[in-house]
């Protein structure tokens, strides 16, 4: 290897051939550290259960909810090493998201009464499903304080869509996906009227203010929620909570509960007891069982009242047409939790120290004979407990949340006020194990523990309060995300995890092999529309266009080349700049900024953004790549050079010359030179090989072809300078060439190492 070792691309080399440091082994030995570290046993073995060794990968990816960020948090499991965030109902600059103009339109999908939320309080991400498994498709998750829900596409982790929910004012319930993500579940929370901009009194609550689930229709081939074809169902101010699609034999149902069925609304300025005291005084609450499918048929044959210019089915159709009945349910519940065989749904009561078990089938057999203990003061029939119910299990204080395994009828439910987990039997109502959490623990959550086939292997606890676990950080402390081995009878802590954006109520996790994420756009690609961008470029037809007070830039983005260079323009001119990242290799991705603008792009290999400004104040204003992406990344600049209104210049200018000699530039054709003889090789290795089987390879070689391409010409021109003596001109287009070198050489070199890691076989 050592042969190519060439003076000026010696470091290249160094990197791209992978001329390892000796491996030093530390001259500890286990038992050392162990010592010195204070770890025990316990821990070692906690930890070789987590640690994923550089270049590995994780089993799952999760996808927790971003809290009050409004974004999505994404971590490897075993490692739970953090991944991405996603910008969602928030701006997020890394990614451009908010500062260019593909993703401002979708940040504007979300408005409501026509302004601007750059926040949202997300609860509970969902990722789309096919006959009830995981597909790692799409993701969803809501906004719980301005009811909205977003639609992000995991082919390349960007949120596509933001709706807003036209009736509720707040929103939990959400999101949860039917089996075959037909829907998209969301009931609301604090009732409210159901119309726009209604006022009615506190006093007029039980006959104005009401709760409902909407059931947003989802379409898969589009991968976006189609609002008109979407419904909700009026029910009563239950302040409705979480929700839960039915599987299997109880598909085409679904399940609401809810708290404060006494419809306490508070007053303790005039005097009442406070809302914790009403909202709590009954010793059970209602769970809702509702048949979607036949909802979705009486809204399609016109039964639905138009609220806001939304099909809604109200109550009254709803009893009529008997597809709305109510459970009673232990106090002031929180989760209800399908079984994965989607025969038994759990709800655990938060005031009571018991989770119920209810059978669907008993629920469907009550239905049937019409076995009711009452109606609800709306009239919808209320089945009774004692006839719903599989069973009971005494599990402990605050259980909130469950989920499942991939063993037969074992279930993890969440004790809040215990800080624990308790592992339990649903089919024989027994407790089995139970686990210490730090502290007060909310959701919880197996892998692919919601659908129809869990993977089981890890637990992952979503603690409130990390009181003393991490080092003092101020007084808000971050939350704490707790791995647990649940792969044995004894459940194993094995490790903390701060979460620091926001308090993520819910997470899901999926195996990583369903995932599938592209690398790169198609050149020229709207990602936020999946669609060509109309500002889009190929290499060589980059533009600027001027008419009257509007420039618009036909840019593009390649190691290590802004192409504008300088954009001109008076004081007051309207600036659209669209660029497109020209690259194919993996992870060249390039920023984009304007000094003082507040725009940034990020652009990925192959995608087209468009960042708008108008240029309202005169000056100087440098522009860049703002991610490191090549040897030459802070070359990646230009100037928007914005003149007074009728600028002319006073007298000729001229740019500043540099000293170049004719040695310089004999030294620069020697490099050019010796850098061929690099790439000769690195291209004879690459050819010799089965390249062509490795479509990440075929598309490093393109770009680096390209690379070499543009050296076109360039020879004979600075010959030419070179024979009229001009060495400056001479020196420099020769310079020019070595520039394509370098990066024709950079991806080379990394297409050979994909090769030989990759167990690239010789063609003859
Ligand atoms: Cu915080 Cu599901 Cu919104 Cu429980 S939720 S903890
Ligand atoms: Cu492109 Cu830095």
């Amino acid at each position: 290897m050592k042969k190519f070792a060439v003076r000026s691309t010696s470091l290249l080399l160094a990197a791209g051939l992978g001329l390892a440091a000796a491996a030093s082994w530390s001259a500890e030995s286990l038992q050392d550290v162990m010592k010195r570290r204070n770890l025990s046993q316990q821990d070692l073995l906690a930890a070789s259960k987590t640690y994923v060794p550089t270049g590995k990968r994780d089993d799952f990816i999760a996808f927790s909810s971003g809290g009050q960020s409004g974004q999505i948090i994404v971590y490897g499991i075993p490692s739970m090493r953090i991944l991405k965030y996603i910008g969602v109902f928030t701006p997020e600059p890394w990614q451009g998201y908010g500062f260019d103009e593909e993703s401002k339109a979708v940040l504007k999908q979300g408005r409501i009464d026509g302004k601007d939320i750059t926040w949202g309080d997300t609860h509970h991400p969902a990722i789309s499903e096919t006959q009830g498994k995981y597909d790692g498709q799409y993701l969803f998750i809501n906004d719980k304080a301005n009811p909205r829900l977003a639609v992000l596409d995991l082919r390349d982790f960007e949120t596509k869509q933001i709706v807003v929910n036209p009736i509720f004012k707040s929103e939990h319930g959400g999101a949860f996906v039917t089996p075959n993500t037909e829907y998209v579940i969301e009931a609301a929370q604090y009732a409210s009227p159901l119309e726009n901009k209604k006022f009615f009194p506190l006093e007029e609550f039980n006959e104005k203010y009401r709760g409902g689930v909407t059931y947003w229709k989802f379409d898969r081939k589009e991968g976006r929620i189609v609002e008109k074809e979407s419904f909700s169902l009026e029910l009563p101010p239950y302040s409705q909570d979480l929700s839960d699609a039915g599987k299997g034999p109880s598909d085409g149902w679904s399940f609401t509960n809810s708290f404060c069925s006494e419809r306490y609304v508070g007053g303790i300025e005039k005097g009442r007891p406070p809302y914790e005291a009403g909202c709590s005084a009954k010793d059970t609450d209602y769970l809702h069982v509702i048949n979607w499918k036949k909802a979705a048929e009486l809204v399609k044959a016109g039964k639905a009242k138009k609220i806001n210019g939304h099909d809604v089915l109200m109550m009254e159709t709803a009893i009529k047409e008997g597809i709305l009945f109510l459970i009673p349910e232990p106090k002031s519940p929180h989760g209800v939790d399908v079984t994965p065989d989607g025969k038994m749904l759990v709800v655990a009561g938060k005031l009571d120290t018991h989770v119920s078990v209810y059978s669907f089938e008993k629920i469907m057999a009550a239905i049937k004979a019409g076995k009711f203990e009452s109606k609800d003061p709306y009239g919808i029939p209320v089945l009774s407990m004692k006839d719903t119910l599989h069973t009971q299990v005494q599990l402990g204080l605050g259980p909130l949340h469950t989920q499942y395994d991939s063993k037969p009828c074992i279930a993890y439910t969440s004790l809040y006020v215990d800080s624990q987990v308790a592992k339990w039997n649903y089919c024989e109502g027994k407790v089995l194990d139970k686990i210490s959490v730090h502290y007060n623990i909310g959701h919880l959550m197996t892998m692919e523990g919601d659908s129809v086939d869990p993977k089981g292997r890890y637990l992952v606890a979503l603690n409130k309060l990390s009181i003393d676990r991490f080092n003092p950080v101020g007084p808000l402390h971050p939350q704490n995300h707790q791995l647990i081995d649940i792969s044995n009878d004894k459940m194993q802590l094995l490790y903390d995890m701060p979460l620091p954006l926001g308090e993520p109520h819910y997470v899901v996790a999926i195996s990583a092999d369903k995932l599938k994420p592209g690398v790169r756009y198609k050149v020229g690609t709207n990602s936020r529309t999946d669609k060509p961008h109309p500002g889009r470029v190929v290499a060589g037809e980059e533009r600027t266009v001027k008419k009257g007070n509007k420039v618009e830039v036909f840019g593009s983005l390649i190691r290590s080349h802004i192409t504008p260079e300088t954009i001109e323009a008076e004081v007051g001119d309207e600036i659209t700049i669209n660029l497109t990242n020209l690259e194919r290799a993996q992870d060249e991705t390039h920023g984009f900024t304007v000094s003082t603008y507040n725009v940034h792009a990020s652009v990925e290999p192959g995608k087209t953004v468009q960042l708008k400004f108008k240029a309202d104040k005169e000056g100087v204003y440098p522009y860049y790549c703002t991610e490191f992406c090549s040897a030459l990344h802070l070359e990646m600049q230009g100037y928007l050079l914005v003149k007074p209104k009728g600028w002319k210049p006073s007298k000729t200018t001229t740019l500043a010359k540099g000293s170049y000699t004719e040695a310089d530039y004999k030294a620069t054709v020697k490099k050019v030179a010796d850098t061929q003889v690099i790439i000769d090789s690195v291209v004879a290795y690459i050819t010799s090989v089965n390249y062509k089987d490795f479509p990440d390879v075929v598309a490093m070689v393109e770009d680096a072809f390209d690379q070499l391409g543009k050296t076109k010409g360039l020879k004979e021109k600075h010959e030419a300078f070179a024979a009229k003596k001009d060495w400056e001109n001479a020196n420099l287009w020769a310079e020019q060439i070595w520039q394509y070198q370098v990066k024709t050489a950079d991806l080379g070199l990394r297409a050979k190492t994909y090769l030989e890691q990759n167990g690239a076989k010789k063609v003859k």
